[in-house]
């Protein structure tokens, strides 16, 4: 029985899911083609090399990752953007930029600590490389709203807060804590949140922080609005100028109903740069829907040669919480517009050529393959949700015609299979 549950942490897709999961993508899809992006794909085995980074990252500390049979470390990818960036590296020069890719990995994680919390989800990742204006940041902004807007979620449903590591690195800059912490600092302040203030001190004190800087990083993050984190860091803030172009773009987009700037944002990845962004229910149950921002000096840390980039990854799951929570699921049909059904098996031939000539013009056919009585046709066809039932009877095909019940209206004809 045990080998019947699969994987622990995995989920199994039986039609109504995939049905649902079929329906997002195709929104993921549709959002990032509507705005140029080209979809591509990597292998989800990579290796463990990839992810190892030393700011103590959940992604990195909950590594999926073993030795294969050629005693090799690789790693189930937890995230798609070292993938990406070895692509990029791959063809360095050789592509034309800027990149706008898109994909929808399936990405894995494995806790030590068992809580039963899932392995393994499909994250949508949207991405601009080779772009260093905000331009590029605020074309990620309208893929995502209009991705929320096509799944009919308004932005008094969902709100996006956008910050810039710019403006932690201001902060840290001006209580004079190294360089070489930001990325450390990041990763606990993304937790703060999550900490009881005291739990959140001591963290970053254990970073070397004195009290002051916890003080001024502690309300700077608190801050809510662009003019009061103006005053805050000063009139020549590079982080203020940059939030400032960005909400002017996004005017221009008519974006800025959905983003707040919340101080708070920092994201829990180390490679972060420049704008940062998260998107929530604007109720405040659910954790993030999405997350993202600008990493320009991520392929440097592989060696390369550097290139602005920025991108966001959006799971499967909270947004489906979300709809679900909202009652914006839909109702899904499956794609069977004919059944085809043979009241004997002398009709079978005749069923099937009906069925072929069908399905040669594009319709979706099922055919009943089994012997089974009209009444069960007639319950499997509206399962199906199918328009039409078509029925070989042995009366109607001695004259070479065949019965169509229209499903919905109940009306029934005697069609030649040339009218069909
Ligand atoms: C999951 C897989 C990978 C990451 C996070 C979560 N990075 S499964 C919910």
């Amino acid at each position: 029985m045990s080998d019947l549950q699969g994987v622990r942490g995995t989920r199994d897709f039986y039609p109504d899911e995939m049905r649902l999961r079929s329906w997002l993508f195709s929104h993921f899809r549709a959002a990032a083609q509507l705005h140029g992006f080209e979809e591509y794909d990597a292998p989800v085995l990579e290796h463990e090399a990839l992810y190892t980074r030393k700011a103590g990252e959940d992604i990195v500390g909950q590594l999926y990752g073993f030795e294969d049979k050629g005693g090799r470390r690789v790693a189930l990818r937890p995230e798609m953007t070292p993938s990406l960036a070895r692509m990029v590296l791959a063809r360095a020069g050789a592509l034309p930029l800027p990149i706008k890719w898109f994909s929808i990995p399936q990405c894995w994680r494995y806790e030590r600590m068992q809580r039963g919390r899932g392995r393994e989800h499909y994250q949508w990742n949207v991405d601009i490389w080779g772009s260093a204006g905000v331009e590029a940041d605020v074309e990620l902004l309208a893929v995502l709203c209009s991705f929320f807007d096509r799944v009919g979620l308004a932005p008094a449903e969902v709100g996006i807060r956008v910050s810039s590591r710019k403006v932690l690195q201001e902060v840290l800059d001006s209580v004079g804590v190294a360089g070489e912490q930001f990325a450390a600092v990041c990763i606990v302040v993304d937790k703060l949140g999550k900490l009881l203030p005291d739990e959140a001190a001591a963290q970053l004190g254990k970073l070397g922080l004195d009290n002051t800087a916890i003080a001024t990083i502690q309300r700077v993050l608190g801050l809510h609005d662009l003019d009061t984190l103006a005053a805050a860091l000063g009139d020549d803030s590079g982080a203020v100028a940059e939030l400032r172009s960005l909400w002017a773009l996004a005017e221009g987009y008519g974006l800025t109903e959905w983003l707040e700037f919340d101080g708070s944002i920092v994201r829990g990845l180390a490679y972060y740069t420049g704008p940062v962004f998260e998107a929530h229910d604007r109720s405040g149950e659910l954790r993030a829907v999405c997350g993202g921002g600008r990493y320009d000096r991520l392929l440097s840390s592989f060696g390369g040669k550097d290139l602005p980039a920025t991108g966001f990854g959006f799971g499967d799951m909270v947004i489906l919480e979300l709809l679900k929570d909202r009652g914006r699921l839909p109702q899904l049909a499956g794609s069977v517009q004919d059944v085809v059904f043979a009241l004997n098996p002398e009709l079978r031939p005749a069923a099937m050529d009906v069925a072929g000539r069908l399905r040669a013009q594009g319709r979706s056919v099922d055919l009943v393959l089994e012997e089974k009585r009209l009444k069960w046709a007639l319950k499997h066809a509206d399962r199906c949700g199918a328009e039409r039932l078509l029925l070989l009877a042995p009366k109607e095909w001695e004259r070479g015609l065949v019965k169509v019940r229209n499903l919905a209206s109940g009306a029934e004809s005697e069609v030649v299979p040339d009218a069909l």
